[in-house]
């Protein structure tokens, strides 16, 4: 038995804000981060403080019992690696609400996101049983995308799997968009959750974006490879002299690499 902090999944996660900081992706308090903990995992670590019950309506039922490894409401990913005590906790999910078993130590509380990751590992969960992980951030060029590219699903997923060969390869299962709304709160986790059980990443119009999967690695490469197409995007859309990747070039990398790709975006 040991700390929390030194699980190896925390460790993963204090190390992937700092990362997605450094990136200029999580600027003052911007991105949140929670991972679903395996059974061997909640074993693992030792229970030393007074739980502290929070409570909060509509939980999912597939989660109640499970335990969550979440970043904190205002912690700065540029500073979370040396202050996990009181940025990163576990909580144990129940019926009416969360109790906080580790971690957010100075009264701290899990990040203002709190539902929409419990509705989007929900989700997920129904669609993929090995699913761990919800990551969000501020992405820069997949939000500066949103500003001059129409906010639809497929035409948002034909467009950054065209910047990138390996895209299609990478996410086959294209992107969710959603218009811009206000964060944090039930509505938004709604339909972030409702985006996610056909694709794994959903992109917030004007805010940022969220990906999901099955370890912190996995979800953050999604993250990766749609801001690189959207880069190259943006670095290009205005002055493009060649028609980039066609229809067919993208079914012939689909059938290569045995990928099916999301049904109505190629003709
Ligand atoms: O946690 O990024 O969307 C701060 C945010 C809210
Ligand atoms: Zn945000």
């Amino acid at each position: 038995m040991t700390k929390y902090t030194e699980l190896t999944a925390v460790k993963e996660l204090a190390d992937l804000t700092y990362t997605m900081w450094q990136m200029g992706w999580d600027e003052k308090n911007g991105g949140n981060i929670s991972y679903l903990l395996s059974e061997k995992e909640v074993k693992e670590f030792y229970r030393d403080q007074v739980p502290r019950f929070i409570e909060l309506k509509n939980i999912p039922s597939n989660l109640i019992g499970r335990y969550l490894i979440i970043t904190a409401s205002g912690s700065n990913f540029r500073l979370v690696k040396d202050s996990i005590e009181t940025t990163v906790g576990v909580i144990k999910i129940k019926q009416e609400g969360y109790t906080i078993i580790a971690g957010f130590e100075n009264n701290n509380q899990p990040t203002s996101e709190i539902y929409m990751h419990l509705l989007s590992h929900s989700a997920r969960l129904e669609v993929d049983p090995t699913h761990r992980v919800v990551v969000h951030n501020h992405a820069t060029e997949i939000s500066e995308m949103t500003f001059v590219h129409e906010l639809d699903d497929k035409a948002l997923t034909r467009s950054l799997w065209g910047m990138v060969t390996e895209c299609i390869i990478v996410f086959p299962d294209g992107v969710g968009v959603l218009p811009w709304m206000v964060c944090g709160n039930e509505e938004i986790g709604k339909a972030t959750a409702k985006k996610l059980t056909n694709c794994r990443i959903v992109i917030w119009s004007h805010h940022g974006i969220l990906a999901t999967g099955s370890s912190l690695n996995d979800a953050f490469g999604l993250i990766e490879t749609v801001n690189k197409a959207a880069k190259i995007y943006m670095n290009t859309f205005d002055k493009r002299i060649t028609k980039g990747i066609t229809d067919k070039q993208l079914l012939d990398v689909c059938d290569f690499f045995g990928v099916t790709p999301k049904k109505g975006i190629l003709n």
